[in-house]
């Protein structure tokens, strides 16, 4: 087992519905710790920069916009296998596919507003977090 990090992000539709807490509380159901955190509203040119894999496929546009709709909340996630294991907690992308008592099962709307995101391996998480953070806005702290 690794200590891993990994780049969450609580995604507009899920401000919309009013769970943030309730996502916060499964992230650290799970055992991930929350080690930085901030709302931001993205613009185009960061939505757009963020997702910047997705450019050219048929839904990037609708993504962007969406993204861009309202604020989200980013953070970055500590704890053993955190990049699979957050993946594991959020669900399969289409919320139609993912699992029972999974986020996107539960909250996820729809193929695009599927409430939120998870870095998908080391390379991305280490993308990710860069993106969004400066080393010194992750903290450190103890679980007792
Ligand atoms: P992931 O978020 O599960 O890693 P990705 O394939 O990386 O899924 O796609 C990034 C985001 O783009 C998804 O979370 C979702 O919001 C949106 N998305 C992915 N596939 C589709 C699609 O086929 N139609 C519309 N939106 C999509
Ligand atoms: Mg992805």
């Amino acid at each position: 087992m690794t200590v891993e990090r990994t780049l969450a992000a609580i995604k507009p539709d899920a401000l919309e519905k009013g769970i943030i807490g309730e996502l916060c509380k499964r992230i650290e159901d799970a055992n991930l710790k929350i080690v930085a955190m901030r709302m931001q509203h993205l613009d185009r040119a960061r939505a757009e920069g963020f997702y910047a894999v997705h450019k050219g496929k048929a839904f990037f546009d609708s993504l962007v916009k969406f993204m861009t709709s309202g604020p989200c909340v980013v953070m970055v996630l500590e704890g053993e296998n955190a990049i699979a294991k957050w993946r594991e907690t959020m669900g399969s992308t289409n919320p139609e596919e993912a699992a029972e008592g999974t986020i996107r099962c539960d909250f996820g709307t729809n193929i695009e507003r599927n409430a939120v995101h998870g870095s998908d391996a080391p390379d991305t998480a280490k993308f990710e977090i860069a993106y969004f953070f400066e080393p010194n806005e992750i903290v450190k702290y103890e679980w007792v």
